[in-house]
C-alpha cells in the first residue's frame, strides 16, 4: 500500500501542557504513523490569518487566528496508508462536545478545551496536504519525497 501525507498541528493549548504534548505524540507513534518532518514554532497574527483564510468572514474567525498564534505550536509532516483520514479520525470532530458525545476516544473529546482550543489540526484533502506541508516545510517537495523515501516504507 502506498504511503500518503497529511500535515498535523498540535495547537497551543495542547503545547502548553507538557503531559499533553507528550501524549499527543506518542498516540502518533503508536497509530502508526511515520514521522517525515517536525517542527515547533510560533505564528504570526498574519501567519495564522493566511493559513486559515478560507474561514474568513465566519463569526470565529477573529478568536481562530487569535488562539493560533497565542504561543507555541508543533506542526508535523505524517505518513501512512491512508494518512489524512486517519488522522482526522484520530482526531474526532472538530466541536468538542459533539466529539465527547459521538467519538469519546478521540484527541479532541478527551483533550480539548473549547471548539477553538481543540488541541489538533489535520488536512482534509490530499490538496489541502499538499498546501498546507509547503505553508510549514517550504523546502519540502511531496513528489520527491513520493518519489526517493516512500518506497523505502513498503515491504
Ligand atoms: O478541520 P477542522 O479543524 O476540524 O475544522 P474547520 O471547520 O476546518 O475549522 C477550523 C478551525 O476553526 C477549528 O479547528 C477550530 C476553529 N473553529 C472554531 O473556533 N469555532 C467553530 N465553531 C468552528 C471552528
Ligand atoms: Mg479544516
Amino acid at each position: 500500500k502506498v504511503l500518503q501525507l497529511t500535515l498535523a498541528i498540535i495547537k497551543p493549548d495542547a503545547v502548553a501542557h507538557p503531559l499533553m504534548l507528550e501524549a499527543l505524540h506518542q498516540k502518533i507513534l503508536d497509530n502508526k504513523f511515520v514521522i517525515v518532518r517536525c517542527k515547533d514554532l510560533v505564528w504570526r497574527r498574519q501567519d495564522s490569518e493566511k493559513f486559515y483564510a478560507e474561514h474568513s468572514g465566519r463569526f470565529f474567525y477573529q478568536r481562530l487566528v487569535e488562539f493560533m498564534s497565542s504561543g507555541p505550536m508543533r506542526a508535523y509532516v505524517l505518513a501512512r496508508e491512508d494518512a489524512i483520514r486517519h488522522w482526522r479520525e484520530l482526531m474526532g470532530p472538530t466541536k468538542v462536545f459533539r466529539a465527547r458525545y459521538t467519538s469519546p476516544s478521540s484527541i479532541r473529546a478527551q483533550f480539548g478545551l473549547t471548539d477553538t482550543r481543540n488541541t489538533t489540526h489535520g488536512s482534509d484533502s490530499v490538496e489541502s496536504a499538499q498546501r498546507e506541508i509547503r505553508f510549514f516545510f517550504a523546502d519540502f517537495c511531496v513528489e520527491e519525497w513520493m518519489e526517493k523515501e516512500e518506497p523505502l516504507f513498503r515491504s
